[in-house]
């Protein structure tokens, strides 16, 4: 096993990979650029070192910086994560060939292998895994297209052999689109991936995006751990993620999951992958294959029991899988929420800053929080906007339905606006709940004012740049009303700060009035008792105690009439009453004194 490991990565998942290390007794190495001097990853590793400016391509994206740390920590592994390099054949290469460093991952070559879609489907074709039917060659005549509409119909799609993800693809919906399509297609495939070759597709309409999560040694070993369904996506970025796949049964899971350990044994891949497939009409189909560890892996170690990244790190240090493919159970299911710093009102627009005001993430059975963040952080705003993942696990999808929607109640992120009010929105979507979505619904069949709605409702709101200009009083109270408590938060805006009670003699415990300012029921506080004050605004009806009596906790102290409703105001805790501030038929505000304990 590796002695020390790089992550080349930031945020969550590279604290991911740290735990798994330090599990292994392996020491940790992170990378940080300038934006991230104070991250969270930082903070984990044993040692950190700066690699550049914000800026990915000169930071995270910049093979000589990374490798010269590597050197410089004397590691003998690096993990990419997910993202920057971590599907760069180039860059793995040169960790390949650099003396004494392992590439925790996939070869350079299986890379650039499956990276090339067409290569990919050619492979997979010839393990006898089905692929979506349409061309294994680039094509690049419009009458091409127009043969194989003929033959297969219309829509097509027409893919760029470089792409993957949400980009180089076009749908050409009848004849009279192919040459314009055709253009696009191979216009974008130059211009984002520097590949002009393009391939056809029958289109499916209203597909599940299913992917099987793929594990495989040195030694020949080749083991799929079920599937994740991320079905629910918007404008190709996952949202929720979830395993196994409501809309699979038995049997054609076992086809699919099958069929991505042919597929990926065939191209002698190594460590862990993902073979992504459409499915429709209970029929599945290849579309391509993620040649590293996914941001939603976690589903699949929470329903397996099997931690996957560590796994990576055995298999690359040479160590051979220690279980066979009947030993990999399912049981129960998961969920992952992706905790991105988003306005989902607002076309989940990322947020432009902020500071992690209250960040208290949930906990209890079956919940587990990735995250690298703790309250009082700066919102790094320089690379993605997901900052935690929130994983569920229940017995059934019921059991993981209720507990996530527990859990996100819990979640408490106040300072930056997040997604979580879209994320139990989903929980309460009846197709999402029905498990009958697939990956066009949030783009073309959700009601965005339902987004809004959430957003109103469940929001906690960013504390915006205007808003620093009015004072505002945040107030939270326990109030008890007729036996039954609630908690209370209260916001006054445009209220001065609040006077601070000064210790001894002569503290003063007013409140301002939200409306005027003015203080209200001044009481001079001789020593330094508890004040028990007026939780809201009210009558009083009645006086319950003497100066000078002993009270216990829960005792009444005064009857007030507030939203027409006699309330008790007890004591919360024994103590003398050494001041009583109001008598029968005075009216208070809320904050104004009743009675001071000693
Ligand atoms: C498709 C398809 C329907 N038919 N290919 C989207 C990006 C890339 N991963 C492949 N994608 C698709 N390829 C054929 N022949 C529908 C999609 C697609 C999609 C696939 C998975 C998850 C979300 C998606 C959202 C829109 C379109």
């Amino acid at each position: 096993m590796f002695r020390k490991v790089l992550v080349a990565n930031r945020g969550e998942i590279a604290v991911r990979v740290m735990r798994a290390c330090e599990e292994l007794n392996v020491g940790t190495v992170a990378i940080y650029s300038e934006a991230d001097k104070d991250g969270g990853h930082v903070r984990y590793a044993d040692e950190a070192y700066n690699v550049g400016p914000a800026r990915a391509a000169d930071s995270y994206l910049d093979h000589d910086a990374v490798l010269e740390a590597a050197k410089k920590a004397d590691v003998d592994a690096i993990h990419p994560g997910y993202g920057f390099l971590a599907e760069n054949a180039a860059f793995a290469r040169k960790v390949e060939e650099a003396d004494g460093i392992t590439w925790i991952g996939p070869s350079s070559e299986s890379m650039e292998t499956l990276g090339e879609k067409t290569k990919a489907r050619t492979a997979m074709s010839a393990a006898d895994v089905p692929i979506v039917p349409g061309t294994t060659d680039p094509v690049t005549d419009p009458d091409e297209v127009r043969s194989f509409g003929e033959e297969h119909g219309y829509p097509i799609a027409i893919k760029a052999e470089g792409g993957g993800g949400g980009r180089g693809m076009k749908v050409v919906e009848d004849e009279s689109e192919v040459t314009d399509q055709l253009e696009s297609a191979q216009r974008e495939g130059e211009a984002y991936f520097d590949n002009d070759s393009v391939y056809l597709e029958r289109y499916l309409e209203s597909p599940r995006h299913i992917e099987v999560q793929i594990i495989a040694d040195q030694h020949g070993n080749v083991r799929h751990l079920g599937e994740r369904d991320c079905s629910l996506q918007r404008r190709h970025q996952k949202v929720i993620e979830e395993g196994p796949s409501p809309a699979l049964d038995d049997d054609l899971r076992e086809r699919i999951g099958e069929a991505a350990r042919r597929g990926v044994k065939a191209t002698d891949y190594v460590n862990a992958g993902t073979v992504e497939f459409l499915v429709e009409d209970g029929e599945f189909y290849f579309l391509e294959v993620n040649t590293r560890i996914q941001v939603e892996h976690c589903v699949t170690e929470e329903i397996t029991g099997i931690d996957i990244v560590k796994w990576q790190l055995r298999v690359a240090a040479g160590e051979e899988l220690a279980f066979e493919q009947d030993d990999v159970e399912i049981d129960g299911h998961a969920m992952e929420f992706r905790i991105n710093a988003e306005n989902a009102a607002n076309d989940f627009a990322p947020a432009t800053g902020g500071t992690l005001e209250t960040y208290d993430p949930p906990g209890g059975v079956g919940v587990r929080v990735d995250d690298a963040l703790r309250q009082g952080d700066e919102l790094v705003t320089d690379y993605d906007s997901m900052i935690a993942k929130l994983i569920v696990w229940g017995g059934d999808r019921d059991e993981c339905i209720a507990r996530s929607i527990r859990a996100l109640r819990e979640y408490d992120i106040e300072g930056i606006e997040t997604i979580i009010p879209f994320h139990r929105l989903m929980l309460t979507d009846e197709t999402f709940v029905a498990g009958e979505h697939d990956t066009k619904y949030l783009d073309e069949e959700l009601d965005r004012s339902r987004i809004e709605q959430a957003q109103e409702q469940w929001g906690t709101g960013a504390t915006d740049a205007a808003d620093d200009d009015e004072e505002v009083v945040e107030r939270e109270f326990t109030v008890e009303v007729n036996g039954k408590r609630f908690e209370v938060e209260l916001e006054e805006r445009g209220a001065p700060a609040l006077p601070t009670a000064s210790n001894g003699s002569g503290a003063m415990a007013s409140r301002p009035d939200a409306a005027t300012g003015d203080a209200g029921g001044d009481v001079a506080i001789e020593g330094d008792g508890e004040v028990v004050d007026a939780e809201m605004q009210g009558t009083i009806l009645s006086v319950e105690v003497e100066e000078g009596e002993e009270v216990a906790a829960g005792d009444v102290l005064v009857v007030l009439e507030a939203m027409k409703m006699e309330n008790d105001i007890v004591a919360s805790r024994g103590g003398e009453v050494t001041q009583i501030a109001v008598e029968e038929g005075d009216s208070v505000d809320m904050g104004d004194t009743l009675i001071v304990l000693e």
